[in-house]
């Protein structure tokens, strides 16, 4: 059966491209989802894309992504103090796998901190917008060691 994942993003990620380009760099959302979604394609892997500045809405899509494989998610500021998004990812138990596009670790004190990052499987920060193919990447080899069972991990 192919392999389908969801492409969540948070928060203010509608405005990529538009300002903070020194932070966020100049791509837009609709770049890089259509990219997310190229690269899966050529991987094999479909993808559901959702964007939302609301947290219920967020852990709806979450809830949503029970039906699928796999969840990248980049949670925007919800990253920092979001415990319903936190429950929501560790109680739909699909592999998921945390992006930032900037260093959380590089900036002001209150986003040094991820409470999502403890239940994800993966947790890519401060690569720019290249770390959605790096998390499309490793998010693929978490579900193929899934599928595989668990002495097939490595
Ligand atoms: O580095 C990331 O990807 C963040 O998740 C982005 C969030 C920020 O609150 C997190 O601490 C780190 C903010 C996204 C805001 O995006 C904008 C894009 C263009 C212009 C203004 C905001």
């Amino acid at each position: 059966m192919t392999t389908r994942v969801m492409l969540l993003n948070g928060p203010n990620l509608n405005l990529l491209g538009e300002r903070d380009s020194q932070v966020y760099g100049s791509r837009t959302l609709e770049d890089v989802e259509s990219a997310f979604v190229e690269l899966a394609a050529e991987l094999g892997v479909e993808v559901v894309t959702a964007q939302s500045n609301s947290e219920g809405v967020l852990v709806d899509r979450i809830h949503e992504a029970r039906s699928l494989d796999g969840i990248v998610i980049n949670p925007g500021a919800y990253a920092h103090y979001s415990y319903a998004i936190r429950d929501a990812v560790e109680a739909v138990r699909v592999p998921c796998v945390e992006v930032h596009i900037s260093n959380i670790h590089a900036r002001e004190d209150f986003r040094h901190r991820s409470v999502i990052s403890a239940v994800v499987d993966g947790f890519i920060c401060g690569c720019g917008v290249y770390g959605y193919e790096l998390a499309l990447r490793a998010l693929i080899k978490r579900i193929e060691e899934k599928k595989a069972g668990p002495l097939a991990a490595s």
